[in-house]
């Protein structure tokens, strides 16, 4: 399908499947308050999951609920966020005057929180390494596409429009990014809830 969906504020346009087979769940809107005094738009965000991976995984354990049952089921997206299920986050940079260490130093803040909890003892080690991919000469204007995508066995890939930066194997790192969009304390709770309804529909078929 060549069908896409915009994001209201910035007009961000994300396509409704991505790489065959992973459907667009939910979008939203990163944003950043600066010197606490204005909200940045920093990026938008298009969160993607599998969908024969969805039913493999969940039909089992969600498969006899009602749609609004499911809607309500906060362990929906936790199985999701814990499973082996291949998802993408797409990132649509909105902010035109990003420096990679305003990127590094925003990153360590926001999955460096979600590592100390889901992370264990190597929390510090991951966060560096996760880090330690994004060289100094990077560019990433407006405009600019960044996919991280969970692939089979928790392996998570860094791509900037199209070329792959690096990747690393780890669950909690996985689980721990894919949580700054979907967890209890998402970026944007529309996209949290629009994720959940749509979880729910595609369990539904
Ligand atoms: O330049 O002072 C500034 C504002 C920068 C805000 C940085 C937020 C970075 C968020 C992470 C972006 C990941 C692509
Ligand atoms: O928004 O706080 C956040 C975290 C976003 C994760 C961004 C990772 C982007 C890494 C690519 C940077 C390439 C220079």
């Amino acid at each position: 399908s060549s069908a896409s969906v915009a994001e209201p504020k910035t007009g961000m346009s994300f396509p409704s499947v991505l790489k065959d087979s992973q459907r667009l769940l939910g979008i939203g809107l990163r944003k950043k308050a600066v010197l606490g005094l204005k909200n940045i738009d920093v990026y938008a965000f298009g969160v993607y999951a599998d969908d024969g991976d969805i039913k493999k995984v969940l039909t089992e354990k969600y498969g006899a609920l009602s749609a609004a049952e499911l809607k309500e089921k906060k362990e929906l997206r936790e199985d999701l966020m814990e499973s082996d299920v291949s998802m993408t986050i797409r990132l649509q940079i909105v902010y035109g005057r990003l420096s990679i260490q305003s990127v590094r130093s925003a990153f360590q803040e926001s999955v460096g929180n979600r590592l100390r909890k889901f992370g264990g003892p190597n929390n510090k080690e991951l966060l560096e390494r996760f880090t330690s991919q994004f060289k100094d000469e990077y560019k990433i204007p407006r405009g600019s596409i960044i996919d991280l995508s969970r692939d089979q066995g928790y392996v998570l890939r860094t791509t900037i429009d199209g070329q792959e930066v690096g990747s690393i194997q780890s669950k909690p790192l996985c689980r721990s990014i894919i949580d700054l969009y979907i967890g209890d304390e998402p970026f944007d709770q529309k996209a949290k809830e629009d994720v959940q309804k749509n979880l729910a529909h595609v369990l539904q078929k």
